[in-house]
């Protein structure tokens, strides 16, 4: 360990020389980097170490937030700035002669997410450590993340994502605490001990790594367990070994590249029992360690769920308690539900989780033997306390047409039940999960998503920062509701003028990035309209491109009608499988290719498509935003986060009233944001009345005629053939996610935006109020509310 820059240099010297044989001079770029990321891991330890003993002596309460998914980001630069040591790391490298951001750049992104509910649990860990909270993230380490996206000809392909290629060091291997997990074979019952066992299971050992998650200015250092497989020592005698090894590898090796349907593969329900089980094992035999048996589990942890993914830790609990340590039924239930808590990121009925009773009870008969008894008592319970029971059941059963509803089970097993954003909230509540609301009332609550503000605003928006600190000061970074001293200066003509400094200086970095990836020089005067997120439907990147290709034909058509300069863009994921998306993002990059070389248009209208979007990537284009899309068809996003992280980086959101957009709207008003179409009631009216068609949309607005045409066209320097699939989707299955219906309204909303645009101080103000009200947004806030109103956890205290 380092604590002047002295010793850091010469620290760095001996770990190049001895981990590599060179002396620094000799050294490679890469050979330098992975020793700082070593050393920066080896800072931590003492903090970890002490934290760990902290939380032990003093008997505290700490969660478990277990996932699939959590896409950290790079972890180099975060964890040296928080942990204050960026800038002596920095200097102390430039005195070698050696430029930080050199070292920086060679860090590899570890996506192991698809999306938002990935990315939030890692904001989540950065919170809970930053509040001092004993809280740990439970995850599988993957070996290949989500793809990488290769466009060729205007195409996505994905390549493998190698993530752990280089290097790396933050991680440790913790082979003492590793445990097996078993699947397959049979229950029987044994006559002798009276009980139920498990024989002729396939036992895969499942061994931990663990990472260091350092909290900002406090010596709190919580944990992120990734567990691995491997072969046990109990290797199944009935099956071929390299049949079996392949089969231990293949449950780590890939994250499912998929966020919007219910892959069903049973290698995929493998991987959700194997990280879970593996992972309440460790709590349990933790928890002994320190305690004479297991029932204060619940007082001394809670898990939550993210999303359905992992609820087998209910009758995985449920067997532990039962089968391993003897618990009646009523007791072991009474532990389970204190202890599990449940988020629900999506009502999307196609992402619900059901899993087919056959695979379930094949792959983990003990588990589904205990998901059967739990249904069956909640069963009883249902008739027992329901005014209609029958009715009730038909919407709450945990087991329905040999089928087990992962969310029915989650409900059931927890005390707490969340939504992501006050409408999503109060759509579950409402309408999706109604039933259970009756049943019991108390348990659904709102936890409004955050992002975490050091990564997205102080470490990737320096400019940003400086002015905030000039301005108001550094407070806001320990408690960002102090953004809002902001508000006193949001008339200040030299801080506005300053602002549009500030988001020029990252706009010209974007379009630096853009003109070395994409070829395509873009004007930093003009207004970047950005749009990245995850390709989905009910996302609308669509209406998106339907607007851009009205504002294009209308320029040709009309030499009266030009527009304020406006460079698009885009950047997206498709699951590899989902045609629709793919064809959205061929879509894009076609119209791009014309609308970008058409001389009539090329100086008003650029569209760009970003390759390979994720965090590092987002942590560029944020700070680069003037114009913030977030269009989903109302009721469909649950909150979204992307949103925020365009708000705190001063972009005005074009949205509709949906997800979180509703609480931003509510923060800022109706003159900082320009919200648009239905409304979530309108939507459900629109679909409940039947008589929607996108036919008569399209015959009555003839700009709509002429934008849908052109999809069956070569405009767009493709075969006519090529967008088929788009237009069917909008014109023959009545455009699902109403496109058509908000599409005047979009239109009237970035005219409004333009018009904003084009008076400097009106906007430079907007910008402004709209990062001075985002301290509601910082996931500190969130963290805050889970650990008082759901975990009732405490922040560690120095012994
Ligand atoms: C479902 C599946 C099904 C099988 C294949 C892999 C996979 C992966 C993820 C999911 C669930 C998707 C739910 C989700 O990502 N929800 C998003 O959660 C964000 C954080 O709460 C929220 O901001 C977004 O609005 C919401 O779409």
């Amino acid at each position: 360990m380092f604590t002047s820059k002295e010793e850091f240099k010469e620290q760095f010297r001996k770990g190049v020389l001895d981990s590599y044989g060179r002396p620094l001079e000799e050294s490679h770029m890469t050979e330098q980097f992975v020793v700082l990321e070593r050393m920066t891991r080896v800072q931590t330890s003492k903090n970890w170490a002490d934290t760990k003993k902290c939380v032990h002596d003093n008997e505290q309460k700490e969660v478990h937030y277990f996932s699939m998914e959590f896409l950290m980001g790079r972890l180099l630069t975060n964890n040296l700035m928080n942990m204050g040591y960026y800038e002596m790391v920095k200097e102390g490298l430039a005195d070698l002669g050696i430029n930080i951001h050199d070292l920086e750049d060679l860090e590899r992104d570890p996506g192991l997410g698809n999306g938002g509910l990935g990315r939030l649990a890692a904001c989540f860990l950065d919170s809970l450590a930053s509040s001092s909270l004993p809280g740990h993230g439970n995850t599988i380490r993957y070996q290949f993340g989500l793809f990488k996206q290769k466009m060729v000809d205007g195409y996505q392909t994905e390549i493998p994502d190698q993530w752990m290629s280089l290097t790396n060091k933050w991680e440790i291997r913790k082979s003492k605490h590793m445990v097996d997990v078993k699947f397959w074979g049979r229950v029987v019952w044994d006559e002798q001990t009276g009980k139920f066992t498990h024989v002729d299971a396939e036992c895969i050992r499942a061994v931990p790594y663990d990472i260091p998650i350092v909290g900002n200015d406090t010596f709190v250092t919580n944990t992120l367990r990734m567990w691995s497989s491997e072969v046990s020592d109990n290797i199944p005698t009935n099956k071929d070994f390299r049949q079996y090894s392949q089969e231990v590898n293949e449950i780590c090796q890939n994250l499912y590249p998929d966020d919007s349907t219910q892959a069903g593969r049973v290698l995929r329900l493998k991987q959700q029992y194997f990280f879970v089980s593996a992972g309440v094992q460790a709590i349990v035999k933790a928890h002994l360690r320190q305690y004479p048996n297991l029932d204060n589990f619940h007082e001394k942890h809670t898990i939550q769920l993210n999303d359905t993914h992992p609820v087998l830790a209910i009758p995985e609990l449920m067997r532990i308690l039962v089968d391993e340590y003897d618990y009646e039924w009523l007791d072991a239930w009474s532990i389970v539900k204190q202890t599990m808590a449940y988020t629900n990121h999506t009502i999307l009925s196609e992402a619900l989780e059901k899993w087919p009773v056959d695979i379930m009870r094949a792959l983990l008969p003990r588990v589904y033997m205990m998901i059967e008894e739990i249904n069956r008592r909640f069963t009883g319970f249902v008739k027992e306390v329901a005014d209609n029971p029958e009715e009730v059941l038909n919407h709450v059963r945990i087991i329905k047409d040999d089928q087990v509803h992962m969310a029915h089970l989650a409900i059931a097993g927890s005390y707490s039940v969340n939504g992501v954003a006050r409408i999503h909230t109060n759509i579950l509540i409402n309408s999706e999960m109604k039933h259970f609301a009756t049943l019991y009332p108390n348990k659904f609550n709102n936890k409004t998503n955050g992002i975490t503000h050091r990564r997205w605003l102080a470490y990737s928006n320096l400019p940003l920062r400086n002015l905030l600190k000039e301005t108001i000061g550094e407070e806001w970074i320990h408690n960002p509701d102090k953004l809002e001293d902001l508000m006193a200066f949001v008339d200040d003509p030299k801080i506005q003028e300053q602002f549009l400094d500030v988001k020029k200086q990252k706009k010209e970095e974007l379009a630096a990035y853009i003109k070395e990836h994409n070829g395509v020089e873009v004007d930093v005067n003009s207004i970047f309209d950005i749009q990245v997120k995850r390709l989905h439907a009910y996302k609308r990147q669509l209406l998106n491109v339907m607007h851009i290709i009205y504002l294009y034909q209308e320029m040709k058509r009309n030499p009266e009608f030009r527009i304020y300069p406006r460079t698009f863009i885009f950047g997206a994921k498709a699951a590899p499988a989902y045609f629709f998306a793919k064809k959205v993002i061929k879509l894009i990059t076609s119209v791009g290719d014309v609308v970008n070389n058409d001389p009539v248009t090329k100086d008003y209208l650029k569209v760009i498509f970003v390759e390979n979007y994720g965090v590092t990537l987002a942590e560029m284009i944020m700070p680069a935003a003037d114009v913030s899309e977030q269009i989903s068809t109302a009721g469909k996003e649950a909150s979204g986060t992307g949103n925020m992280k365009f708000m705190m980086n001063g972009a005005i959101t074009v949205g509709t009233l949906d997800g979180a957009n509703v609480e931003i709207h509510e923060l800022v008003g109706d003159d900082n944001c320009a919200i648009f179409g239905l409304t979530e009631e309108q939507v459900q009216e629109t679909y409940r009345s039947g008589t929607y068609s996108s036919w008569d949309i399209y015959h009555n607005d003839f700009r709509i005629k002429t934008v849908i045409d052109s999809l069956l066209s070569t405009e767009w320097g493709t075969s006519s053939e090529e967008f088929r699939g788009v237009f069917e989707e909008l014109m023959n299955h009545n455009d699902q996610y109403l496109l058509l219906a908000d599409f005047d309204s979009y239109v009237k909303a970035q005219k409004r935006v333009e018009e904003l645009y084009k008076d400097r101080t009106k906007w430079a103000r907007i910008c402004l109020v709209n990062i001075a009200k985002s301290g509601y947004f910082s996931s500190d806030r969130t963290i805050g509310q889970y650990a008082k109103e759901i975990w009732h956890i405490e922040p560690v205290k120095k012994l």
